[in-house]
């Protein structure tokens, strides 16, 4: 009799690796879309990303600039506080190490900007040092629109809700300014392994 039934796809995996799951989470193989609104699609030729903000000058790349800076592979485990958690994601994009390169600031956080008006916020610490990339490609396909397309930002040591989708740009900040969710009773830095969903986990 095998212990681990087979063809019980999309809900409980009992065969995951505890120690990569949060506290809380089920592991999932499908991909759940959760959008606060409908999904935008700037065309290309009318999209950029700045970096703006708290900066000694404002930082902009077109579509084409974006595509041509070095981006790598990256393999990563991702948890939505709904209570998802989905192994071993890959996706293709630039690490933010990359555009903030040469950006001078004494900013400590970044409010996350993009196109339908989604925020978020981080500190500028969670997001160098290997951290965060704003991807363009998950499974080897262009990011679906629905999945955030044409860019993303990927966080994945947080919560899912800090990867906005249709990223268009990050301000960087003096003080910390909440983001969407954030404001609407998210926790403010939301690391899963903390548990940390709500205000006042
Ligand atoms: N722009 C934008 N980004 C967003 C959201 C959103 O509503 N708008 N939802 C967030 C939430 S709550 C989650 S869990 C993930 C979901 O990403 P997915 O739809 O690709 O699974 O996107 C995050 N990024
Ligand atoms: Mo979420």
């Amino acid at each position: 009799m095998p212990i681990i039934s087979r063809g019980f796809k999309g809900r409980r995996r009992d065969d995951a690796p505890r120690d990569r799951v949060p506290p809380g989470q089920y592991v999932t193989d499908d991909f759940p879309v959760l959008s606060a609104g409908p999904t935008p699609h700037t065309p290309l030729d009318q999209w950029d990303f700045t970096i703006v903000g708290e900066v000694d000058e404002r930082r902009r790349w077109t579509w084409d600039e974006l595509r041509a800076l070095p981006s790598e592979t990256i393999t990563v485990d991702i948890s939505c506080v709904t209570k998802w958690t989905k192994l071993d994601t890959v996706w293709e994009g630039v690490s933010v190490d990359t555009l903030l390169d040469g950006v001078e600031t004494s900013a400590e956080y970044l409010t996350v900007f993009c196109d339908g008006g989604y925020t978020t916020n981080l500190p500028l610490a969670d997001v160098t040092g290997g951290q965060a990339w704003i991807a363009f490609a998950y499974d080897g396909e262009p990011l679906e629109p629905e999945h955030g397309g044409p860019a993303r930002l990927l966080v994945p040591h947080l919560y899912f809700w800090k990867s906005a989708k249709w990223v268009r740009g990050l301000r960087l900040t003096a003080t910390d300014e909440l983001g969407f969710w954030e404001s609407n009773g998210y926790h403010n830095y939301g690391d899963p392994w903390k548990e940390q969903r709500y205000w006042g986990d």
